[in-house]
């Protein structure tokens, strides 16, 4: 499903003035929720010396993760340009499932609400949903 106007307005606004700002700790709560609750993803990490709740590589790629997702919120109009390369790295580098792409996703938009019950409406749940499944889309877009 494609992003409308009306998704993008929704998101870049969300992001601006509210997510901006919790960026990192969402980032980092996000990862290591998922960690912990699908530990299949834990496959991938396995080089790090720690994966639990306190774990500073989990912050530090946490904050990578959201740094990348702010500047898609910049390139939403050509998302699989823009993440060309990230996608080339996941798929032939990295080798990660796509189909962890909509885990971290879950687990970012659960954070989300919990950070922000008050503007996390259903109207901004649905916009961010579908820019984090368009990023999937478009980091699973080398993945051939
Ligand atoms: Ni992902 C590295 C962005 C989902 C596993 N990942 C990166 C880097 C960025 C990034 C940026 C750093 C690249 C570099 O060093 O040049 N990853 C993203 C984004 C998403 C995502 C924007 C989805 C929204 N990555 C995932 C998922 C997994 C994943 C779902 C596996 C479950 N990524 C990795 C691994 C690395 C990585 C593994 C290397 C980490 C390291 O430090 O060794």
């Amino acid at each position: 499903m494609s992003l409308t106007g009306e998704d993008k307005g929704i998101v870049a606004s969300f992001w601006s003035s509210k997510a901006a700002a919790k960026a990192e700790e969402i980032g980092a709560q996000a990862l290591g929720r998922m960690l912990v609750v699908y530990p299949q993803t834990k496959t991938y990490f396995s080089h790090w010396s720690d994966l639990g709740p306190n774990s500073a590589e989990v912050k530090k790629h946490g904050a990578t993760i959201m740094g990348t997702l702010g500047d898609a919120v910049g390139m939403m109009d050509d998302l699989v340009g823009g993440l060309n390369s990230l996608s080339e790295l996941h798929a032939f580098k990295l080798r990660v499932d796509p189909a962890n792409f909509k885990i971290l996703a879950h687990n970012i938009i659960l954070v989300m609400a919990m950070y922000f019950p008050e503007d996390f409406t259903p109207e901004v749940h649905t916009a961010v949903d579908k820019f984090l499944q368009n990023v999937a889309l478009a980091l699973a877009e080398r993945y051939r």
